[in-house]
């Protein structure tokens, strides 16, 4: 069987599209190249004394754990220097990090979610880095964090990188979506699906239950029907689940369609959700729209959103099309 590495995948989608700048391959193989350090940490654990609490709070009032912090440097290091990267944002930062005055500056911005399933750490359950990369618009020196503020339908690349049974790297350029398998003996990550396509309907959904009591009607409205079953109004039993690792749930749906719901709340009324817009939504929308899925809000597509801040939060459901239209449509109904 012919391997076709991230490298060779890249250079080839550039030939055959001419989607791929130098810079962005530059930059996607420089992210690649830290997933996979990461992956190694991940993969010690307590060998590596990488489990635990770092002792401090990111800019969102939560504790750290030592494997975000680790995750966030090992990201920002690998990329200030290529001279690709304007500047970096992170779940784990404050405010943005500009590529240091040493360091030539590129056009493109990039965002993470270092460590997302920070909750799934310590148990040894998958996890994952969630990255989202938009072009500096305008020619004005410098940058600032105004420039991150772009709506999601502006990313040039999109990815998240799995850190499970396997680590997996998934990825898509505008031009649909491929998976590649980190191949742990030679180091390289070989493609191994490409063309990725979600089914359109679905018997399953992924939704933190314990929140029903605190959810807005057309949510309750939408998962009461399923719950129904063969019984209720749609006419067939539906299965759940529910990792808590927005990564790998994703990555379910992606492999084999599904719907995927952290819906706004009553516990906090007044955030719209609690993941964030700019290095979780926007990435993921984009790969489940370039695989043919859907990705709202509630009633708006979450890539037409114009973000305020770099922190902002938004409500998520995404996954196979035809389910999303329809609770799209029950939140239209209000
Ligand atoms: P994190 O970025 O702090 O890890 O939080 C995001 C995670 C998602 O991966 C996951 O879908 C969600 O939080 C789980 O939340 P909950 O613990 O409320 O079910
Ligand atoms: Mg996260």
């Amino acid at each position: 069987m012919s391997r076709v590495s991230l490298t060779q995948y890249l250079i080839e989608q550039q030939r055959l599209h001419g989607h791929i700048p130098q810079e962005l391959r530059l930059l996607i193989e420089i992210v690649a190249r830290a997933c996979k350090r990461i992956a190694i940490a991940v993969n010690k654990g307590a060998l590596g004394d990488v489990l635990g609490t770092a002792g401090s709070e990111n800019v969102q009032g939560e504790v750290q754990k030592k494997l975000d912090i680790i995750a966030n440097e090992v990201l920002i290091e690998a990329n200030e220097w290529g001279g690709h990267l304007a500047a970096m944002a992170s779940e784990e930062m404050d405010s943005i990090y500009v590529v240091p005055n040493r360091y030539p500056q590129g056009e493109y911005l990039l965002l993470f979610d270092p460590l997302d399933g920070s909750s799934n750490i310590d148990v040894n359950v998958s996890i994952g880095t969630i990255f989202s990369v938009l072009r500096k618009v305008g020619h004005a020196r410098g940058v600032a964090e105004e420039d991150f503020l772009q709506p999601g339908k502006q990313q040039a690349a999109a990815g998240y990188c799995v850190y499970g049974p396997q680590s997996m790297l998934v990825l898509t350029v505008g031009d649909g979506v491929a998976m590649f398998t980190l191949d742990r003996e030679t180091g390289s990550w070989v493609l191994t699906q490409d063309e990725v396509k979600i089914p359109a309907d679905t018997k399953e959904f992924a939704i933190n239950m314990s929140n029903m009591r605190h959810w807005a009607p057309p949510v309750k409205r939408y998962i009461d029907e399923c719950l129904a079953g063969e019984e209720g109004p749609r006419g067939k039993n539906f299965n759940m689940r529910w990792i808590a690792s927005m990564v790998a749930d994703v990555h379910r749906i992606l492999t084999r369609g599904g719907i995927f719901m952290y819906p706004w709340d009553q516990r906090e009324p007044d955030k719209p959700g609690k993941l964030r817009l700019m290095y979780e939504a926007n990435p993921m929308a984009f790969l489940i729209e370039q695989a043919g899925g859907a990705a709202v809000n509630g009633s708006e597509r979450i890539m037409d959103l114009h973000p305020t801040k770099l922190h902002e939060r938004v409500a998520v459901m995404l996954g196979s099309k035809n389910e999303v239209e329809r609770i799209q449509a029950y939140h239209r109904e209000g």
